[in-house]
């Protein structure tokens, strides 16, 4: 047996108890083998032909990995050597440039969230040309995965919750919660990352995220990105596969929701 697999089965065991809404809800059918989630993904088809791919919008604090999260999906479907070209260095604030895979979803990540916005934060308005006044059901973010970092949930700056909080409650989507910078927030994940779903601390900082954000739990998902890794880590992929595969469904969920109303108008 793999160590994924073994991790996996950990999982059903350990966070039945630790946490039994995880286990229900999140029920949907998964592989533990990320060559076989990637052939998911590949082949996964919307619902309706009016989206032509799935998008989610990454946001999150300054230096919370959202564009490391954004690589690893990148390198993980190109099949690559992992390469660090988009994070660099904490507090790198910048906006980064969607890059599509040839995916069945899109992925947008942008600038960090900050106490004090330092720079190209303004709304845009319908003099824009840029500006859609009617989107269309394909024009628009589909799942909003907000991305923070396990090892400053608590010291995270009241400012930066609020502005969260503000952009969860007018979003009115599918949302998921990436939880990441796991191997900072404890030592025996950062050891060995199989250990992730035993590791109690991991559990309270995904309790401690649900709190302080109100996102239920079971749409809270632990990973870690490559920070200082130089190789293709197997369970660092199958931790953001899965939180992927999830986020997919969500996506694909709404938009069946969303082109059944409008064709019942
Ligand atoms: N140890 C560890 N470091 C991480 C993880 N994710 C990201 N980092 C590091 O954290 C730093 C910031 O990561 P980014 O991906 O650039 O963060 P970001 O959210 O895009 O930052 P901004 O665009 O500046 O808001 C980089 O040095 C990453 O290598 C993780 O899971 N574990
Ligand atoms: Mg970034």
């Amino acid at each position: 047996m793999s160590e994924i697999s073994k991790a996996i089965n950990c999982f059903t065991r350990k966070w039945s108890v630790l946490f039994p809404s995880v286990y229900i809800l999140c029920g949907i059918s998964v592989s533990d083998r990320p060559d076989e989630m990637v052939k998911f993904l590949e082949d996964f088809k919307v619902c309706t032909q009016e989206v032509t791919e799935l998008r989610f919008l990454l946001h999150g604090p300054v230096g919370a990995g959202k564009s490391s999260t954004f690589n690893i999906i990148k390198n993980v479907f190109e099949g690559r050597q992992f390469v660090k070209c988009l994070a660099s260095s904490e507090n790198s604030s910048g906006t980064s440039p969607s890059l599509h895979v040839k995916l069945p979803f899109a992925f947008y990540d942008v600038m960090g969230l900050e106490k004090e916005q330092r720079r190209g934060c303004t709304l845009m308005t319908s003099s824009n040309k840029c500006y859609v006044s009617k989107p269309s059901l394909n024009d628009q973010i589909h799942c909003l995965v907000s991305v923070i970092p396990a090892d400053k949930i608590g010291i995270m700056d009241g400012e930066v919750i609020r502005k969260l909080k503000i952009i969860r409650d007018q979003a009115r989507i599918p949302q998921k919660l990436f939880m990441t910078k796991v191997d900072k927030a404890c030592i025996r994940t950062k050891k060995d990352l199989t250990m992730i779903y035993q590791s109690k601390k991991i559990k309270e900082k995904m309790t401690e995220c649900s709190d302080l954000l109100g996102i239920p739990i079971n749409c809270i998902f632990p990973v870690k990105n490559y920070h200082e890794e130089t190789e293709m880590n197997e369970m660092i992929n199958s931790l953001m596969l899965s939180a992927l595969i999830h986020t997919v469904h969500s996506a694909n969920d709404y938009v069946k929701r969303s082109a059944s109303r409008l064709l019942s108008f």
